[in-house]
Order: C-alpha cells, then sequence, then structure tokens
C-alpha cells in the first residue's frame, strides 16, 4: 500500500492532536472529593480514639452531685476516691503532701494516671479537682470550675486505657489546691502543681516533659477559649492548629489574656504548657466564681470540643 506524502503529514496531525486532547482531560479532571473523615484522622492512632462527650457529661454531674468540693472538705475526700476507683487498674502516682495556708494547714492530693508510650518524653494533661475555698458556704458546686476539668480528664483516661500508644508517654493529672484558700496571691494559689513541678524538677521528671496541656472552665455552653500570654507561643499554635484541623476554631483565641493557672509552675521552669482555659463564663465572666457556676450553663458539646482538641494537639506533638 503506497500512503502518500500528504496523508502521513495529516495522519501525523491527528495523533498530535489525539495526544494533546487526553492530556489536557487528564489536568482538567477534578480532584478527587475528600473522604468523609477529617484529615487529623486519617491514617494516625487517634482515629481509634472517640471521646465520648456524653459520658464526659455524665462525669460532670456525678462530680457536682457530692456538692463543693473545697480542700480539706468530706466532698473533697468523697471526689478523691471517686476519681480513684475510675482509675482502678491504671497505674497511679499519688502526690500528697501538707499544704501551709492562711488558713492552716492542709492535706493536698494530686493524682496522677500514666499510659505508657513508645517514644522517649512525657506529655502531661492537666486540670483541678478542688472547687473555691472562700465560697463553701454558698452553696457553690463549681460545675465548670473544678467539675468540667475533673470529667474530660476522666474520659481522657478511657481513650487512653488499654491502647498501644507509638507516641510520648501521656500523664493525665488531677490537681489539687489550685484554688487560693483567702486571696489569689503567688503564694495563696496552686499549691499542688507548685509543689509538683518542684517534686519533678528535682526528681529529673521535668526535663522529661515535651508539653503541658492544662484544661479549665472547658464546658460553658458558650465556648471561647483565650489565647493565653502566659503560655508557650508555639503550642497555642499547635491548640490552634488542632482545632482549625477539626473545624473548631470559631471557638479559639479570639482574645488574648494573660492567665494565671496551674500551668504557671511549669512556665517558670521551662516546660512548654498550653491552658485551654474559657474565663468569658457569662457576660464579661460574670458566672465564675459565684454560686451561678452550675451545670445548665454547660453543654456536651463544649466539651466533646475540648477533649478533641486536646486529643488531636497529643497527635500533633507525637509527631514532632
Ligand atoms: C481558674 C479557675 N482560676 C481559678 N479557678 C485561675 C484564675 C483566677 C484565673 C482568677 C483568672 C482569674
Ligand atoms: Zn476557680
Amino acid at each position: 500500500m503506497r500512503i502518500s506524502f500528504l496523508t502521513l503529514k495529516k495522519l501525523l496531525w491527528r495523533v498530535c492532536l489525539l495526544v494533546t486532547t487526553i492530556s489536557l482531560s487528564l489536568i482538567a479532571l477534578p480532584t478527587p472529593p475528600s473522604p468523609a473523615r477529617p484529615r487529623s484522622q486519617r491514617n494516625s492512632s487517634p482515629a481509634r480514639l472517640n471521646f465520648n462527650a456524653n459520658r464526659a457529661m455524665q462525669y460532670t454531674r456525678e462530680v457536682v452531685a457530692f456538692g463543693p468540693r473545697p480542700i480539706g472538705s468530706a466532698n473533697h475526700k468523697k471526689l478523691e476516691n471517686y476519681i480513684l476507683a475510675h482509675l482502678k487498674g491504671d497505674t497511679v502516682e499519688d502526690d500528697s503532701f501538707s499544704a501551709d495556708t492562711p488558713e492552716g494547714q492542709f492535706p493536698v492530693h494530686n493524682i496522677i494516671a500514666k499510659f505508657s508510650g513508645a517514644k522517649d518524653g512525657i506529655i502531661v494533661i492537666a486540670g483541678h479537682y478542688d472547687t473555691n475555698y472562700p465560697l463553701r458556704d454558698t452553696g457553690y458546686v463549681g460545675a465548670n470550675d473544678g467539675g468540667s476539668s475533673t470529667a474530660i480528664l476522666l474520659e481522657l483516661a478511657n481513650q487512653f486505657r488499654g491502647k498501644k500508644r507509638d507516641g510520648y508517654s501521656v500523664w493525665l493529672l488531677w490537681t489539687d489546691a489550685e484554688e487560693a484558700v483567702k486571696q489569689w496571691s503567688p503564694t495563696d494559689s496552686l499549691y499542688g502543681t507548685r509543689h509538683l513541678a518542684e517534686k519533678w524538677q528535682n526528681d529529673g521528671t521535668l526535663k522529661r516533659i515535651k508539653a503541658f496541656l492544662l484544661a479549665d472552665m472547658i464546658a460553658d455552653a458558650d465556648l471561647n477559649v483565650e489565647r493565653d500570654a502566659n503560655s508557650t507561643p508555639w503550642l497555642e499554635d499547635l491548640v490552634l492548629q488542632a482545632a482549625t484541623g477539626l473545624g473548631y476554631q470559631s471557638h479559639f483565641f479570639a482574645r488574648t489574656i494573660p492567665v494565671e493557672d496551674d500551668h504557671l509552675p511549669f512556665v517558670h521552669r521551662g516546660v512548654p504548657c498550653a491552658d485551654l482555659i474559657d474565663l468569658d463564663y457569662g457576660y464579661g465572666g460574670v458566672f465564675h466564681h459565684t454560686p451561678q457556676d452550675t451545670l445548665d450553663k454547660l453543654s456536651p458539646k463544649s466539651l466533646e470540643i475540648a477533649g478533641r482538641v486536646i486529643l488531636e494537639t497529643t497527635r500533633l506533638l507525637d509527631q514532632k
């Protein structure tokens, strides 16, 4: 068969055109839709972690049902036993001592539940379980301030329990005697964490702590977590990255304020810290440290936001 030069030229043009069309259509193909699960849960171990906000809310109710829980009270002792009962079978360290306060000596008990990981280093997740001392006879129950932090840690313990951790060890810390007994000052506040930070400095634990995440007053139905000027900027940025990845960024860091809280003794010793706290509790914070700090102001959704952001921040820290 004879093919003329003209026919061959035409054929070559057609092949060229076909190749170009196919290439262009491949480039123009739409990107595949993202999987249903958020990016944060793909190919990662926390996909197995599923923070149960209703259970955390139930814990908050049970904690509040003890009534006021100031240091030295019978209710405080009952709550201590309640926390320890939930940690039965876990590795628990008890950091007990006697605090010298303007109202005399009080027994103080920090409770630490340890979940070991493969990486060398520790992530501490903390929150206080005592309630305001000066308001002890007013019916004050600290649903948000003391209740929510106790409960979120109990649910986090459920999440970490019995699961192999590829990342850092996680230590859950229920701090005691966070509240002032008379008037908040550097010497009348943070009794538990001041003691523990010094102890961990002396026994070498402190330099193994990669991050200290603190949760305080995190169940307000109108959740607005502050950016804390006393926390470590890169860790606060990581918290925001976690919140953004989960679609919760509107609840985080609209305003920046310096917060004095249980992280301070660790900040002062050079440990990277982030305080997740919502002091905007009621208009202008009107419910904070008042008998209006009650269950009806709280929502499981807020506990879920805080719980999931903490878990996601832990996952991001594990990758560092
Ligand atoms: C947080 C919860 N704090 C006490 N209970 C610390 C604090 C006290 C933060 C006063 C702001 C003002
Ligand atoms: Zn308080």
